[in-house]
């Protein structure tokens, strides 16, 4: 059964609203480049879009993601004994849990705590692993570093937490603050918890193009989809028509970025925030990175954040790494 503890309250739905209102109106203010944060991709529209996007054959880092915990699931479970509870950063649809969750249950009973700010992801994660015998799944709808730490109070004595953070969301953050979120998500373990890590790998650039502008332009869609969003909620009268999904492999950075190039000169008001912008023909506005890693670098910045590296399983199809860490 899923339970998710906190309701969204009307207060608290108002100040979502009002600081995704905020968010917006800094970064549309930045007088150099334009930005909006990635993490308003996933309302009920861009989650789905985002399911749509993992199935695409050019996206491999989903595919890598699933194939690679189908197959090294056990392995990976074998490394971490004892009794085990289990707490996702950002489930998402859980599909790729599934493996770990099985492989854990052949020896245990599980409590898995999938956390994540969309309501709608974690139905959606009930609805895929809500039938596996032995696993009970308690929802947090929280940021992940505020469920991580309700997680961590419900631990029982001997029980070791293990901490997913899978599909290279760690790569939508820029390097210093993935490294620092590492170190945030360690002050809340002790010595020998456990942190999966999945990290997309650095790889040719066209392959890498290719995955964030799919010629279906599923993708073009899932990034017009933050402005329909703002349209939708916060009354803004972007006009979709007059942008266009724009991606770029910054190599200096090894990160892909998505910008929405505008095609014309436009002014654009955003009623909700009191806000109105103009926007240049050519300007962009960049709503999101994708940071590519080496396989020692994984390592290395997991080490810095407070972890040893205890294994690292490849997918070879894709470049990709699942890398298993044990907090210090
Ligand atoms: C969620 N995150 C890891 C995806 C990525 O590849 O950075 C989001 C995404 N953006 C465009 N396609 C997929």
């Amino acid at each position: 059964m899923l339970t998710i503890p906190r309701v969204v309250p009307a207060v608290e739905a108002g100040r979502a609203l009002s600081e995704f209102s905020s968010d917006v109106i800094v970064g549309l203010s930045n007088p150099g480049q334009k930005e909006l944060p990635s993490k308003y991709f996933y309302d009920e529209v861009g989650s789905a879009l985002f399911e749509a996007i993992c199935t695409l054959p050019e996206y491999g880092l989903g595919r890598a993601g699933k194939r690679m915990l189908e197959r090294y699931s056990g392995e990976i479970m074998d490394c971490v004994p004892g009794q085990v509870m289990i707490a996702e950063l950002g489930s998402g649809s859980g599909q790729q849990t599934r493996w770990l969750l099985e492989a854990l249950a052949r020896r245990q009973r599980v409590n898995y705590y999938p956390i994540d700010i969309s309501r709608n992801a974690l139905f959606r994660c009930q609805a895929e692993l809500g039938q596996i015998e032995m696993v009970s799944i308690v929802g947090f709808e929280r940021a992940y570093l505020d469920g991580l730490q309700e997680v961590a109070a419900r631990r029982h004595d001997g029980e070791r937490l293990m901490v997913l953070f899978l599909g290279s969301t760690i790569g939508n953050f820029d390097r210093p603050a993935g490294e620092q979120f590492l170190r945030e998500v360690r002050s809340i373990l002790r010595p020998d918890d456990a942190l999966l890590l999945g990290t997309d790998l650095i790889k040719p650039i066209p392959a890498l193009i290719l995955a964030y502008d799919d010629p279906a332009g599923v993708t073009a869609a899932f990034n017009k989809n933050l402005l329909a969003r703002i349209n939708r909620e916060l009354e803004g009268d972007f006009d979709l028509r007059c942008f266009e999904h724009v991606v770029r492999y910054d190599e200096s950075e090894r990160r892909i970025e998505m910008h929405l190039r505008s095609t014309v000169w436009q002014r654009v008001v955003i009623r909700k925030a009191g806000f109105r912008f103009y926007l240049r023909e050519g300007e962009t506005i960049w709503t999101e990175s994708a940071h590519k890693y080496s396989s020692e670098e994984v390592v290395q910045m997991g080490e810095r954040a407070g972890y040893r590296c205890v294994g690292q399983w490849f997918d070879f199809e894709w470049p990709f790494a699942e890398s298993l860490f044990f907090a210090v």
